[in-house]
């Protein structure tokens, strides 16, 4: 319990407000999870797995319309629109309160209203930040249990500080005796995913899935989160951190920014395939960084699980994913088995005839329709993880030697290179994107950018952040101790459209380069591009036909190269005149060293 006085008022006006038939507290115990979890298992909405194969482990679906995050329905409601930039929608935050009283007025009647309070980051840390979730979904508070640090602890470490409160419904009240359905949620155009960043407000209705629902995650850990960051000189950021041991037996610890379906969770428990390397997982979607006492940035993990996609998730491409989710496990929209086991695409095993999909329907293999959904997912505690760093609750944070960019590029872009000082790094970072084009070669369909990985979790103006990053390089107590900067892209490919690196597990012959690189132990090559690899350095033992793809792996084509700088041109036009001097002065450099 609490007497902090602005919560209890808070959820007294929100009680008020939403008119649900229960308010509860939750105190985050076990028996509480295990009793949400009875519950909805007696009242359809989840099934509990097979024991002997999946024990503690239960499965939903989730209604076929709500399935993902809906970035056309999410909101930065700033005082102006500038404030928010060109790549959020904007609302002004009057009008957009307006919309929401008026939706959530009644929205939980015949439902029960859960106060679930939490922490973004290790109890008690000095990054961490405290979140007080307001939902009508049990399905959310068994999801917070997983992926934060949740319920009376936080109370009591809170006492009567202030919190960032955050509203979630469903947006499905139901009548008097209406029967409820498996997964109650709002139509597409009817779900708001509202940001209030000037007030710290986070205000989601009419969705139960993922990031629309668990509040926590990208509403406050990115989109509030970075702006609260710019106003205080740190950074919240959409990058990994994993620890890298050498096999001397020295560790360092890199942070790393991909946009989606570049298998960011499958490189932070990454499995070398070269002797004596050791990869250890910190976190795989969020890292707070800010500078410790001795001058170096430190990165805590806000997360307390992995909210990871399943399906090609298999022992071959991550087997310490499988690990992970082998127990006490939440999965939502896989294929349920007839013997209660989960399957989906890329498993490394036959579908069993009899298998349900995620639209609980019989899987017709003549169909061509998949089993599970493409965003189908699986929650899981981190400390199940078998890599988890040991660092990985650490008040304190890690210390970030080196940070990773990187995107789907076939073409144009080498395997590595490093950046020639802080605000080329940040100039790499603000180009980040995948090639969208299907013959998968040359950029003529266009690169999709999103910068630093963050384009649909910036809680303000990305141009504004692009000078954030700027001024963090220039303010930092020691500008030596600041990590290095490299852009990674294990998606080259030949001419004919042929995988020119292994990737997976081999990309640890990368970050050995890297991890050198950090320390100024090989000689780099000066590109106009920035500082590369000699090919030698490059550790390919036991994979050696590779060494073929090597000059192509590290080549910058000029003539590619001048139509990458029209394409980052075109990107760059986006941000008006937001976009900071610097990051402008970089782009013509780099011109000027390809001419
Ligand atoms: O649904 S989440 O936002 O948590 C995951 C994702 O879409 O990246
Ligand atoms: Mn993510």
């Amino acid at each position: 319990m609490t007497t902090n006085k602005k919560l209890l008022a808070w959820v007294q006006s929100l009680a008020q407000l939403c008119q649900p038939d229960k308010v509860y507290w939750c105190d985050g115990s076990d028996e509480e999870y295990r009793h949400l979890l009875n519950e909805m298992v007696a009242s359809g909405a989840a099934i509990k797995l097979n024991e002997e194969k999946q024990p503690g482990s239960y499965y939903f679906q989730s209604d076929p319309s709500d399935v993902a995050r809906v970035e056309n329905r999410t909101f930065i409601c700033t005082n102006t629109k500038e404030e928010a930039g060109f790549s959020n929608n904007w609302m002004d935050p009057s009008e957009m309160k307006e919309i929401l009283r008026a939706k959530f007025k009644g929205c939980m009647k015949g439902r029960t209203m859960y106060i679930v309070p939490f922490s973004m980051g290790p109890l008690g840390s000095n990054i961490a930040k405290i979140g007080v979730e307001i939902t009508d979904s049990a399905y959310v508070v068994v999801n917070m249990k997983i992926m934060t640090r949740m319920g009376q602890p936080v109370l009591d470490v809170l006492g009567n500080s202030n919190f960032i409160p955050c509203v979630h419904s469903v947006g499905s009240p139901l009548a008097e005796g209406q029967k409820d359905v498996a997964w109650p949620c709002a139509p597409i155009d009817d779900k708001y995913i509202s940001h209030f960043p000037e007030t710290q407000e986070i205000w989601s209705f009419g969705s139960g899935y993922g990031g629309n629902a668990l509040l926590g995650k990208k509403c406050l850990a990115l989109r509030i989160a970075s702006y609260i960051a710019k106003q205080e000189g740190w950074l919240a950021e959409h990058m990994l951190i994993m620890g890298i041991t050498n096999p001397e037996g020295e560790k360092k610890y890199f942070a790393a920014a991909f946009p989606s379906a570049c298998g960011k969770t499958n490189l932070a428990m990454l499995i070398p395939t070269i002797p004596g390397w050791k990869v250890e997982t910190v976190g795989d979607d969020i890292a707070w960084m800010k500078f410790g006492a001795d001058g170096r940035l430190y990165a805590i993990n806000p997360e307390a699980g992995f909210f990871g996609v399943v399906p090609m998730t298999s022992m071959k491409t991550n087997s310490n994913a499988m690990l992970l989710v082998k127990a006490n496990t939440i999965f939502t929209n896989v294929g349920l088995t007839p013997d209660r086991d989960i399957w989906w695409e890329g498993i490394g095993t036959e579908c069993p005839a009899g298998t349900v999909n995620w639209k609980n329907k019989v899987h017709d293999p003549a169909s061509g329709e998949p089993v599970a959904h493409p965003n189908a997912r699986f929650t899981a505690p981190a400390n199940q993880c078998p890599v988890i760093d040991k660092d990985w609750e650490n008040p304190a944070g890690v210390p970030i030697s080196a940070f990773l960019f990187g995107g789907r590029r076939p073409s144009t872009v080498p395997f590595v290179y490093q950046a020639r000082n802080w605000n080329h790094g940040v100039f790499m970072g603000s180009v980040v994107g995948s090639e969208v084009t299907a013959a998968t070669l040359g950029v003529n369909d266009g690169v999709r950018r999103d910068p630093f990985a963050m384009l649909p979790f910036c809680g303000y103006n990305m141009g504004d952040y692009f000078a954030h990053w700027v001024n963090l390089g220039k303010n930092a107590p020691y500008k030596t101790k600041l990590p290095k900067i490299f852009n990674v892209n294990w998606f080259r490919k030949d001419e004919k459209g042929k995988w020119l690196w292994p990737g997976y597990g081999d990309n640890i012959r990368v970050l050995e380069w890297i991890f050198n690189a950090c320390d100024n132990t090989v000689e780099t090559i000066n590109t106009p591009i920035g500082f590369m690899p000699n090919k030698k350095d490059i550790n390919l033992k036991g994979i050696e036909s590779v060494a073929a793809n090597l000059d192509e792996l590290l080549s910058v084509n000029t003539e590619k190269w001048l139509e990458e700088c029209e394409l980052i041109e075109e990107h760059y036009a986006n941000f008006g005149i937001h976009l900071p001097n610097e990051l402008a002065e970089e782009f013509v450099a780099l011109k000027n060293r390809l001419k």
